[in-house]
């Protein structure tokens, strides 16, 4: 996969270098470009932001150089032939982003990113790419993040875990939160008590049945109690 991301704080991606996006990277797995807005512009102050068209408060991103920007990115080739990029831009006033569409992301051949600050990106420069192909704002939930920057960099450790390859045991990915709809069962290991805590009985019993069962009841226990919204309908009798 590619991905390309546009941004006024490049530096703010250089920690994608570790960890297992850093090996994926390294693998040839994910292909990352990170572009500075300010390179697209041409004023001695490479500005990016002017005040807002009917007046109020802050300041609105500028269209033209994330016209260039995005221009550059989608004309250069990097895409690939077969697969048209579609571009992402984290915003408080997107749909919400969640597993489902982190799976489907991760089918992607090439995501753009574009990381807006202040109040916001000219209307238009939504409009404009619209017109041409896959654009979408994308929310990581119900509050307000001073720039898209580390929404983005959440989206693509999501997405970037579920590219064939990335997670060393794909078997990892099945057995957690969201993957089918519930929050994950409690995990414990050894010593079997810690603080004269113990570790649940079950979970030495040896009897693979009893602790699928007890697994899949923790699942549903939990998420009737934090997360009532996520249970599937046959579950929503009353605790
Ligand atoms: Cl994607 N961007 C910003 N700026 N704020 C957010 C967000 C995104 N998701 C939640 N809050």
């Amino acid at each position: 996969m590619r991905i390309d991301i546009v941004t006024i704080f490049p530096e703010f991606f250089d920690v994608l270098d570790i960890s297992l996006l850093g090996k994926a990277r390294a693998n040839g797995l994910i292909e990352l470009g990170v572009h500075n807005l300010r390179d697209f512009t041409h004023d001695r102050h490479n500005t990016v932001d002017d005040t807002p068209a009917g007046g109020g408060a802050g300041m609105v991103m500028k269209p033209e150089p994330w016209g260039e920007a995005l221009d550059s990115i989608l004309d250069s080739g990097t895409s690939g032939s077969d697969a048209d990029p579609i571009i992402i831009f984290p915003s408080p006033a997107g749909v919400r982003f969640d597993q489902k569409m982190a799976r489907e992301l991760a089918d992607e051949q090439h995501i753009v990113f574009g990381c807006g600050r202040y109040e916001g990106i000219d209307q238009r420069v939504f409009d404009e790419y619209a017109e041409r192909g896959r654009v979408r704002l994308v929310s990581l939930g119900d509050y307000v993040l001073n720039g898209g920057e580390v929404a983005v960099m959440a989206m693509i450790e999501a997405v970037g875990r579920l590219i064939p390859g990335v997670v060393g045991n794909p078997e990892s990915l099945v057995e957690e939160s969201h993957e089918d709809g519930l929050l994950e069962y409690p995990s414990y290991t050894k010593p079997a008590v810690w603080r004269e805590r113990e570790v649940p009985p079950v979970l030495r019993s040896g009897d693979h049945g009893a602790i699928a069962r007890w697994r899949h009841e923790q699942q549903v226990e939990r998420t009737r109690r934090v997360r009532p919204d996520l249970l599937p309908p046959e579950l929503q009798h009353d605790a």
